[in-house]
């Protein structure tokens, strides 16, 4: 499966100066992701489009907490591309973490970057997917991040793990699907199907034949990889007649939870532990689209995937029963169940900063012909609507000094303070202002933000990702949030460690967490097209002062956001911005 050989390394990435990374027994693994132009048929219909290796999902990394993976990702298409390790928190090495035009250039085609995955604490299930435009539909994959080897799970040994992956296919191509999206300044066109590892199932057109089978044996265990990969909507997970219990959630154990269902927002991951215990025959596992904002304009029909014991089956196997699309109180049960392994975690009890963040779906007026309405659609947090840079990335501006790339004044707070739950009440207000903002914070300042959602447009989930930590997920709530009633009811004892989280619609979440790792973090909105409309902003962790509280340089390959051939590697990493904490 993987290398098992445990060696002692030294990640010295420029070798002859500055910070090493010293890790002992751990490993390192080596993949080459070759993205190139695939052609795959789904629901009778043939279209090319972006994978890795040619592979839909794509490859799955295999490592133990702690190891270290070196890919290779070599652009074969003919478009940019970048590639993150989604929940991997990557110390105090930002370099490699893929999002375009944030942490790099994206990877001109032709071109390659050799990206390293560091793995710290994380355990269970992550995932990497692409970061540009909206490839990530079918650029992605599972991380499976095992034990290390003297080391046990804190559940009984499952006989197999098993990634699966809920994906999404729209019959056009992606890009044209992206494109028309961002003319028309309204909602995206539905996807034609919900995929389980790839496959839409056997309740979808031209499917049966591909469905994707689990072959299991009586009386064994196994460990399901749940990701949510689809692209725009939260997810129903369930089996007919098998509960399961949650061990785990983005890459972090949980305390056991016995549930006959699950759900899970866009970027999440679950570890789901199952019994095969039922009567020999064939069950559905099934994925069913949760939406509570508007009617669902993508398909209702569930992707359906089979847990097979050994046998052959005439009758076609039962689907499970689902919660109604937009039962809101399904989702909140399932989520406020999640909880630490440990007690007395290390969520701070104080905290130095407090950041009250309002997400919103806005209106800016459109007069342009390609509108499909008399304004056009944009997101925003405290009003803030992100615009990325295009000629240079936020990580490679602050490390050089490069001034007029972004501002460093992001909003602890919203303008305005409103009814948050009914919405703004004039036209005019619903229009954000746009901007490149950062919000610095000092190394090991430890934080809690709100989140608030707002029923601006319509009120929705929004589920907010973190880049480089996780968070704690320490209160969560309907309507707006009090902050004299509210912090008393946190949990402060076996919060759940997260770095995805869904805020409520018309709620609020309050996460903390300590900013223990230098470097440039993206936060956003992972319903892809929340996030395009500009639901983001940036973390600017600054270095503390030891040496092993610095960013480590960056590799002398990092992509080039030139016209190529790319220029040369610049000064070999070495700082040429004024780094006030770079004289030591
Ligand atoms: C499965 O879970 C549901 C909901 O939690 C519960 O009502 C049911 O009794 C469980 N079934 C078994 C066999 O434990
Ligand atoms: C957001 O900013 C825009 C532009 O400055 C302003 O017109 C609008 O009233 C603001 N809305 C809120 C809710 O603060
Ligand atoms: C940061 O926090 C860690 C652990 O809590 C501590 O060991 C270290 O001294 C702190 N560093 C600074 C600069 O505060
Ligand atoms: C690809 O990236 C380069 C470098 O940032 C940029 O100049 C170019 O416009 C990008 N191409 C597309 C199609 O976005
Ligand atoms: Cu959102």
């Amino acid at each position: 499966m993987f290398s098992n050989i445990k060696l002692v390394f030294t990640l010295c990435f420029l070798g002859f100066f500055l910070g090493c990374l010293t890790k002992v027994n751990a490993a390192v693994h080596f993949y080459r992701f070759e993205v190139v132009n695939s052609a795959h048929t789904r629901l009778c219909t043939k279209k090319t489009m972006l994978t890795v290796n040619g592979q839909f999902p794509g490859p799955t990394i295999y490592a133990r907490r702690g190891d270290l993976v070196t890919i290779d990702v070599v652009n074969r298409a003919d478009q940019n591309i970048s590639i993150h390790w989604h929940g991997v928190k990557m110390p105090r090495y930002p370099w490699t973490d893929g999002t375009d035009y944030v942490t790099q250039c994206p990877i001109q085609p032709r071109k390659s970057f050799r990206q390293q995955m560091i793995l710290s604490d994380e355990e269970g299930t992550l995932w990497w997917h692409a970061h540009s435009a909206w490839s990530r539909n079918s650029v992605h994959g599972a991380i499976v991040i095992l034990p290390p080897t003297r080391e046990t799970y804190p559940f009984p040994k499952p006989h197999a793990h098993v990634p699966v992956i809920i994906g999404e296919w729209w019959n056009s191509k992606v890009e044209k699907v992206y494109e028309k999206f961002l003319a028309s300044g309204d909602d995206p066109e539905p996807s034609d199907a919900f995929l389980i590892n790839g496959q839409p199932g056997d309740l979808y057109p031209c499917s049966k034949q591909d469905t994707y089978k689990l072959q299991v044996e009586y009386g064994k265990r196994y460990l399901i990889k749940l990701i949510n990969a689809a692209m725009n909507n939260i997810m129903f997970f369930k089996i007919s007649n098998h509960n399961f219990t949650v061990v785990g959630a983005d890459g972090a154990y949980t305390k056991p939870v016995w549930t006959d269902y699950a759900v899970l927002s866009p970027g999440q991951t679950l570890d789901l532990l199952v019994e095969a215990n039922q009567p020999v025959s064939h069950y559905y596992m099934a994925a069913k689209i949760y939406a509570s904002g508007y009617k669902p304009f993508n398909t209702v029909i569930p992707a359906t995937a089979v847990i097979e014991y050994a046998g052959k089956y005439m009758s076609p196997p039962l689907l499970p029963s689902f919660p109604e699309y937009n039962d809101a109180t399904a989702t909140i049960d399932f989520t406020s169940k999640l909880r630490s392994l440990g007690n007395e975690v290390d969520v701070p009890k104080e905290v130095e900063e407090t950041l009250f963040y309002t997400l919103a779906v806005n209106q800016l007026e459109c007069t342009k012909p390609s509108c499909e309405k008399s304004f056009k659609l944009l997101s925003s947090i405290n009003n803030v609507s992100m615009l990325l840079p295009t000629s240079i990335d936020i990580l490679q501006a602050y490390y050089r000094g490069i001034s007029g790339v972004f501002t460093a004044d992001f909003p602890d707070f919203p303008p305005s303070s409103f009814d948050y739950t009914q919405g703004v009440t004039l036209p005019e207000e619903s229009a954000p202002r746009f901007g490149t903002a950062a919000r610095v914070l000092e190394y090991n300042t430890s934080l809690e933000i709100v989140f608030q959602g707002t029923n601006n447009g319509g009120g929705e989930e929004h589920p907010m990702h973190l880049h480089g930590h996780s968070f704690y997920v320490v209160g969560s709530g309907l309507g707006n949030y009090d902050r004299i009633r509210d912090p008393p009811n946190y949990n402060l004892v076996d919060p759940p460690l997260m770095e995805n989280i869904a805020v409520p619609k018309n709620g609020w979440t309050a996460i903390r967490f300590k900013a223990n790792n230098p470097g440039v973090w993206y936060m956003h909105c992972h319903i892809e097209r929340h996030l395009t409309w500009g639901m983001g902003m940036v973390f600017i962790v600054r270095d503390g002062k030891r040496p092993d509280e610095k960013m480590l340089p960056p590799p002398p390959n990092m992509p080039s956001c030139g016209r190529e051939p790319s220029s040369p590697p610049l000064a070999f990493g070495a700082p040429l911005g004024k780094r006030e904490d770079e004289a030591q």
